[in-house]
Parts: C-alpha cells; sequence; structure tokens
C-alpha cells in the first residue's frame, strides 16, 4: 500500500494483544517461526530476537494507523536530515514507549527468560558520533510523543560508531559490525530505491522560451535503498518512521569482466558502489574533506529528497505547493547540500522555472548550526565538486551571483563585505563555503543554546546577520525525559511519582511541583538512598569492564563526552593530580571517584595522547596505598548511549568545564542535571540557561566567559605564566613533565606538561585557580549531604525547560510552522479481544 492509499475498511487491523498470555504466544511464535529455533535449543540471543520481533510487530500495526491518520489529516510533515542518529539500544525504549515493558517482563518470565539478560545482549545503535546525533534520535522521539508528523532521514552505516578498547592505556579502534546478528528492528523496502549520480557531465539545452535546460548525463549511478525503523512515541502514540539509506551497485556484475572470465573484478565496482554506506566517520566537530564523505552526504540527501518529493505527487500534491506542505531541517551543515539538490530536482526533473524553484527551496529549508568551531565547517574545493557533482557546482554558482547581486544592490561598493559572504572562497585555493549554502538555501538559522545562538550572530554569521537579522533564531537543546530519565533512573521515577502526579513524563514543566519536596527531609534521605543504589550498579560495570574496584558511599565526579582539547579533559586531569598530592601530603581529602569516559577522534592524536595520560594517572593512583580508597580514578571504555544511561544516574557532580565559547550547547549537562548530579561548569553554551533555571547557589560555576577569553587570547600571556602565582599547579604540571605518573609513556607525558605551558589555546592553566576553588567549594557542600540532597532535587525539579518536548514544539511553532497530529492511544479494550 503506498502513502496515498485512503485506509480501505477491508483492511481494517485487528490490534495484536498485549497481555501477557498473548505475548508469550508471539514470543514462541517469534522464535520458531521467524528466528527458526526450538525453544528447547534457544539461546538468549534467540530470545532476544524473537522478543523483538514480536514487539515490532506490535509497533509497525500503530506505524500503520499512523501513516493513515497524517493521510486522512492532509497534514504538514517535517522531515529531519541527519548524517547521524545515536539511538543506543532499541528494546527497552520501544518496549516503554509501547507501554509494555513491565507485560513483557512478564511474559519471558513465563518462558523462563531473563529480560535483564537477554536486554544486555543487545548491540548500542550507534550511528552517531556524540552530541549532535543524539539530539536526532531524542528528536524523532519526541515528535512521535508529541504527535508531529516527522520523518527522519540518513544513512544506514555498515559500521557504527568504533568500539574503543583500552589496551596499555591507549585507545585501541575495533569496527563496531553492529548488524552482524541481524536487526528485528528494521524493514528492509527493496522496492524503494532511488538512483544517485556521480561524476559525469552537464549538457545544456536552450529553450525556444530562451530559457536553458539542462541535463546531467553519464558519470556513476547508485542505488539508493531504504529501510525503515519505526520509532515509538511514548505510551504507544504516534508510531513515526526513520528512513536510513544504504547504497547499492546498479547492477551486480559488470558482465564484460564476468564473460572474460574474470569474476573478482566483474564485482569490484559493486564492491565500491557500496562502500558509500559502508562506514560512519568517526570525527566529531572537524570536517573530514574526503570525497567519500562527500559522496555520503549526497547520496543519502539526493534519495531523501526524491523520496520527499515521490511522498508529495502521490498525495496528489501540485509541486509547487511542496514547502506548504513540507518542512526540511538540515541538523548542521553536513546535509547542505541538499539546497542545491533540491533545485537541480525542481528545475531539471520537474521544469520549474528558477525563481519559483528558489522561492520554494528557501521556504521548504531550515538549518541548524551545532558549532562555532571553523574546523568543522566544510568546505569542499571547487575541483573537486565540479568533478564530483558538476550539476550543482553550476546551481551553486547561480545561487551565489543571485545574492551576490542581491546584497550588491543592498550594500553598495563593500567589496570586502561580498568576498566574506560569498559562497566560494577566493582565498584558500577556492572553495565552496557549505554553511554559507546553508544560510542563503534557508528561511531560518538557528544555534542550539543562547550563547551560542548569539555567537553565531556576532561572529561566524556576523555578515549574514547584517544582511537578514530576522533569519537567526536560537532553539536550546533538550533531551528526551523517557530515556534520560524514567528508563535510565527507575529509582528517581519512582520516587518523583510518589510525590506529584505521573504527567510530567508528557509534560516536563510539571516537574515543577516536585521542588517543594526539597526541602522534605524524607524525600532528601530517599534520593540519597536512590543515588547509593544507582553507585552500587555503576560499580559493579565499572568493575566488570575495568577490574576498578569503586566505593558507592563516596562522591561520583564525572567527566562523559567526546575527548577534545576544548572540553578540557586535562583540567580535570590536574584536579586528580592535586587531590593525589594533597593526600600524599597528608591532608584531609574528600573521598571520591572521579569517572571519566569518551572517544577519541582515530585520527586525533593529542586526544588520543589524553587517554593514555589519564589511563597512566589513573594507574598510579589507583595501586598507590597511601590514597587508602580516597581516590580513585576511573577511565570507562567504549562510552555509549547504553554505558550513558547507567552512569548518568549514579552522578553527583557534573563537569561540564570547556573553554567558554567552545560548546555550543552541550547535552549531557542536561541529562546529568535532571538526575540530581550538579554542574560544575563555565559560563558556555546550556550550562549559562541550566544556572539561571536552577539557581546561581545550586551550581558551581568558575572561571574566564567567553569575552573573557578574548580578552586573554589578545593579550598573549603565555600559558607556563599561570605558574607563577600558583605552586602547587607548578609542582603538579612538574610532575606530569617529569614523568612521575608514566608508565612507558615518559615522553608523553612531558609533550602534555610541554602542551600545557606553551601552546595550549584553551586556557587550562589560566582557568585552574578558578576550577580548583570551585571544586573545593563543591566538596565542602558535599560533606553536608542535607544541603546537597536540596541542591540536588532543586536541579532535577527545574529542569523543565531542557526537555526535548520543549525544543520540539519550539521548532515546531517558530520554523517550521507544523502542528500535532496526535494519534490517540489504543482503547484498552483492543489489547483483549
Ligand atoms: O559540540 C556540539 C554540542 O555542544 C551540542 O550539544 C551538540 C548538539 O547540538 O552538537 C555538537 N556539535 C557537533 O557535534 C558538531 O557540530
Amino acid at each position: 500500500m503506498t502513502e496515498t492509499t485512503p485506509p480501505n475498511p477491508r483492511h481494517r487491523l485487528s490490534p495484536l494483544t498485549c497481555d501477557a498470555p498473548g505475548l508469550r504466544q508471539s514470543i514462541r511464535d517469534a522464535l520458531v517461526r521467524v528466528v527458526g529455533k526450538d525453544p528447547d535449543l534457544a539461546t538468549p540471543r534467540d530470545w532476544l530476537h524473537a522478543v523483538s520481533f514480536a514487539i515490532r510487530e506490535r509497533i509497525i500495526e500503530r506505524r500503520v494507523v499512523t501513516r493513515r491518520q497524517f493521510a486522512d489529516e492532509d497534514v504538514k510533515r517535517v522531515y529531519y536530515l541527519s548524517m547521524e542518529y545515536l539511538i543506543g539500544r532499541m528494546l527497552e525504549a520501544n518496549l516503554r514507549n509501547m507501554g509494555i515493558l513491565e507485560v513483557t517482563q512478564q511474559a519471558l518470565q513465563d518462558l523462563g527468560v531473563d529480560f535483564r539478560e537477554i536486554a544486555r545482549l543487545e548491540e548500542d545503535a550507534a550511528l552517531g558520533n556524540g552530541g549532535l546525533g543524539r539530539l536526532a534520535a531524542c528528536i524523532l522521539e519526541s515528535m512521535a510523543t508529541q504527535g508531529y508528523p516527522g520523518y527522519g532521514y540518513g544513512i544506514r552505516y555498515e559500521y557504527g560508531m568504533f568500539q574503543q578498547h583500552i589496551e596499555h592505556f591507549r585507545q585501541v579502534e575495533h569496527p563496531d559490525n553492529w548488524l552482524r546478528f541481524g536487526n528485528p528492528w528494521e524493514f528492509p523496502r527493496p522496492e524503494k530505491t532511488f538512483p544517485v549520480r556521480f561524476y559525469g557531465y552537464v549538457v545544456e539545452h536552450h529553450q525556444p522560451d530562451g530559457e536553458t535546460s539542462c541535463n546531467w548525463e553519464n558519470g556513476e549511478e547508485v542505488l539508493a535503498m531504504a529501510y525503515d525503523y519505526p520509532t515509538a512515541g511514548y505510551e504507544r502514540r504516534n508510531v513515526n518512521n526513520l528512513r536510513l539509506w544504504a547504497a547499492k551497485a546498479t547492477r551486480d556484475f559488470d558482465l564484460r569482466y564476468f564473460n572474460e572470465g574474470d569474476y573478482i573484478r566483474a564485482v569490484a565496482d559493486k564492491n565500491e558502489s557500496e562502500t558509500i554506506s559502508m562506514v560512519l566517520y568517526p570525527n566529531d566537530a572537524t570536517a573530514i574533506g574526503k570525497e567519500l564523505r562527500l559522496k555520503q552526504e549526497y547520496f543519502f540527501v539526493s534519495a531523501s529528497l526524491q523520496d520527499i518529493i515521490d511522498r508529495h505527487l502521490q498525495l496528489e500534491y501540485p509541486i509547487d505547493e511542496l514547502a506548504d506542505k513540507a518542512a526540511i531541517q538540515l541538523n548542521d551543515t553536513h546535509p547542505a547540500i541538499a539546497v542545491a539538490e533540491c533545485m537541480r530536482l525542481l528545475l531539471d526533473e520537474h521544469r520549474i522555472p528558477w525563481d519559483q524553484a528558489w522561492t520554494i527551496t528557501r521556504n521548504l529549508f531550515s538549518y541548524t548550526n551545532h558549532t562555532l568551531m571553523p574546523e568543522a565547517l566544510e568546505t569542499w574545493p571547487v575541483a573537486l565538486m565540479e568533478r564530483v557533482l558538476p550539476r550543482h557546482m553550476g546551481i551553486i554558482y547561480r545561487i551565489n551571483h543571485e545574492f551576490i547581486e542581491e546584497v550588491r544592490h543592498r550594500f553598495p561598493g563593500e567589496h570586502e563585505f561580498f568576498r566574506r559572504l560569498s559562497i566560494i572562497d577566493e582565498d584558500h585555493g577556492r572553495r565552496v563555503r557549505m554553511a554559507h549554502l546553508a544560510v542563503i538555501g534557508s528561511h531560518r538559522v538557528n544555534g542550539v543554546a543562547a550563547l551560542h545562538t548569539s555567537l553565531l550572530k556576532q561572529t561566524l554569521f556576523a555578515d549574514f546577520n547584517r544582511v537578514w537579522p530576522e533569519r537567526f533564531v536560537n532553539v536550546t537543546n533538550g533531551v528526551t525525559p523517557r530515556l534520560w530519565m524514567i528508563q535510565a533512573n527507575p529509582g528517581l521515577t519512582e520516587l518523583i511519582e510518589s510525590r506529584i502526579s505521573s504527567d510530567w513524563k508528557f509534560d516536563l514543566d510539571r516537574l515543577k511541583q516536585f521542588e517543594p519536596y526539597a526541602s522534605d527531609d524524607a524525600t532528601r534521605e530517599a534520593f540519597r538512598a536512590v543515588k547509593r543504589r544507582n553507585k552500587e550498579r555503576l560499580a559493579a560495570l565499572v568493575h566488570k569492564r575495568t577490574g576498578i574496584t569503586i566505593r558507592s558511599d563516596v562522591m561520583y565526579d564525572v567527566q562523559i563526552k567526546r575527548i577534545h582539547e576544548y572540553k578540557r579533559q586535562l583540567l580535570k586531569l590536574l584536579h586528580v593530580i592535586e587531590l593525589y598530592q594533597r593526600i600524599r601530603d597528608g591532608e584531609d581529602v574528600l573521598p571520591r571517584v572521579v569517572l571519566f569516559a569518551g572517544k577519541a577522534a582515530p585520527g586525533y592524536q593529542r586526544a588520543k595522547d589524553i587517554i593514555a595520560v589519564i589511563n597512566e594517572v589513573a594507574d598510579i593512583v589507583n595501586h598507590d596505598p597511601a590514597m587508602g580508597d580516597r581516590l580513585k580514578c576511573v577511565f570507562f571504555p567504549n562510552y555509549e548511549v547504553s554505558s550513558a544511561t547507567i552512569i548518568i544516574p549514579a552522578a553527583d557532580l557534573s563537569e561540564q568545564i570547556s573553554t567558554a565559547g567552545f560548546e555550543a550547547s552541550g547535552t549531557g549537562n542536561m541529562k546529568l542535571a535532571l538526575n540530581g548530579a550538579l554542574t560544575i561548569g563555565t559560563l558556555d553554551g546550556a550550562n549559562i540557561e541550566i544556572r539561571d533555571a536552577v539557581g546561581t547557589e545550586n551550581i558551581f560555576i568558575f572561571g574566564m566567559t567567553a569575552d573573557e577569553i578574548s580578552a586573554h587570547r589578545a593579550q598573549g600571556i603565555p600559558p607556563g605564566a599561570h605558574l607563577d602565582s600558583h605552586p602547587r599547579l607548578r609542582s603538579m604540571v612538574e610532575a606530569l613533565r617529569d614523568g612521575f605518573f608514566s608508565n612507558g609513556g615518559r615522553h608523553l607525558h612531558a609533550e602534555i606538561a610541554r602542551y600545557l605551558l606553551e601552546e595550549d589555546p584553551f586556557f587550562v592553566l589560566a582557568d585552574y585557580a578558578a576550577y580548583s576553588d570551585a571544586c573545593a567549594q563543591a566538596d565542602r557542600m558535599y560533606q553536608d549531604a542535607e544541603a546537597w540532597s536540596e541542591a540536588a532535587l532543586l536541579n532535577v525539579a527545574r529542569m523543565s525547560h531542557f526537555s526535548i518536548d520543549r525544543t520540539v514544539r519550539e521548532y515546531a511553532q517558530n520554523i517550521w510552522n507544523v502542528v500535532p497530529e496526535p494519534v490517540l492511544p489504543p482503547c484498552p479494550e483492543a489489547d483483549t479481544n
């Protein structure tokens, strides 16, 4: 059935039952009929697959209902284009959102299967690097929960984010072959394929009316094949769709070679075509600049746009109403080529005149920027673009020409201004600035936290802000409370539920009702008990993964995020060294566990060195009897969504210590505060809004502001000068330099010390004294358990602003102009008949 077909009464669905006997039957049936196993011989993984197949039947049922309703209601749809989706495990999230977690656990128990044991076997779907990919997953879940007609589009990478192993203290990358056991959650759609062309040349035809039409010919074609992942909204509401594209060769064999007996050569081209969707680039906040990356971007963008236009036409809407019926969000600069591709499809395939096509395109697109770091903003050499996407290069030239003409008219004579605005950078060997294409081709551009948006307007896009100030808006990020509270922290969820009504799960604003309980002794005590259990759960996992034993009655101080100089893991590491030295000097220090987790891009040597140094320092600290269990330092390997759900609920102190002006928003900061960790952080990204929400007395803010950082940079003070006023800091850096903590990596430690003293562009030493003071302040508060619990509970109760549901509503109202179309939850009788 296609998207347009009106529901036929003969095709009415009879909903599958969701009670324990019905589920038991479905699971057993799936085990035998789909997995193909005798229950007597089934392994835990067989059961995992069986239960997943049984649940997916129920999800797809809701998807059909949702799709039919959207078709009936003539809705405007939102399309979210993202190179990354960091989804994590799907079984538990799907069960919870379908409202059948407990009953399924019961059904499994009746079958003699332990839910927890099998759930642990599921691979994380790690099709993303970090915050940006996780945000995309949260947005999809929220669109489904709130009933927005939202569709995600991305790439079905055969290999996701690499698996991080720590060997001899160092990060070693292993491939993430996440599909090797098959994936019950996906629906392959071999009938949904679109051709995507690369290379070739453009043939111009001069029409009698004076217009020129273009044909892009020859080159190579690859097929994009759809795989659908239904995304369930909370409490069995809407089920939306995430469509991921896999590359398939247009033909399996090159018969020329096959007939000559060269079998291997005959399939070589096939393999090459299919490498496009083979692997996720593991880079976070840096552009890669590889031809394959450009091909990946164009591949998924082209397939998605063809699909979007196809759906629009099948619904029998006129093509010129595309922007009335659809909104497309570009998640960061990666899919920016969509602007040129949309123009190509409208001009060449649908024969729409340029001006009209351009109006449609601009009204259709909006663009989220996620970073100010120049190295993350993609620019492609013109020569490469001309070779790989010759038609698009022509379109980009014309977009640029018309844009520059427009500004020339408005700002006559400002030649330098035009050069800066141009899509083509003439100064660095002629490159296409993709962020400029995205801004020019969108009706709205947003940053992801108030500070970030304001810096975007003042720095990166200052010139564009002068041209179109109304185009720039802020939408502060958020996180889904369904995963990051209800699933991750059942203890705290239960505690909240015992105090206030449960509607906060849909409307986090209601969590404010929990605020008075922050001063209630019994609630504080219950909160401490929950934290303690969460710490025990984490301690068990730490032991399993690293062999390190940690106490569960001490402060858990965590820095969990990608490893990057600007995020300043070295600042935290220096604090570990300070504590170590103080304990050795006989001082009384608050006992704590410091936990780091995060991956380094495989080609980012400094980040990898930082991991090695953390591990070596940790090794000395953890084996020094003088520490007497007062300080443990853990590097938790292979940080991913599923481990985040165990670490975050156990944390007391959340390290958000990036150099001010560099972290666009952060979302880990939100997850941790929502789980009752107090933030120690700079005035960077969303930390500022978190401070405003939780109150300055419930957060530890330190360090230079973004403006002070700029001023400090301008002064050019050598980093090492900050040791002069801080003898302790001097002895810490010298210990590092002299290899006190090294275990075979002496020269590495010396190099890190040299970097801190001479080079560090992120001001670790300049901010250290303020940071150390803020840590001491946190320690003092922690010693007063009542004061700490009160502050932690106030953090929880005041995090409503950071719900992803609020974020999505702001996009819907201020950018997409779409309204929710909630599908009602099925009536309870449907479960029993
Ligand atoms: O670095 C930002 C991070 O601060 C933000 O929270 C996240 C989601 O908006 O996006 C990250 N940006 C990137 O990963 C690359 O642009």
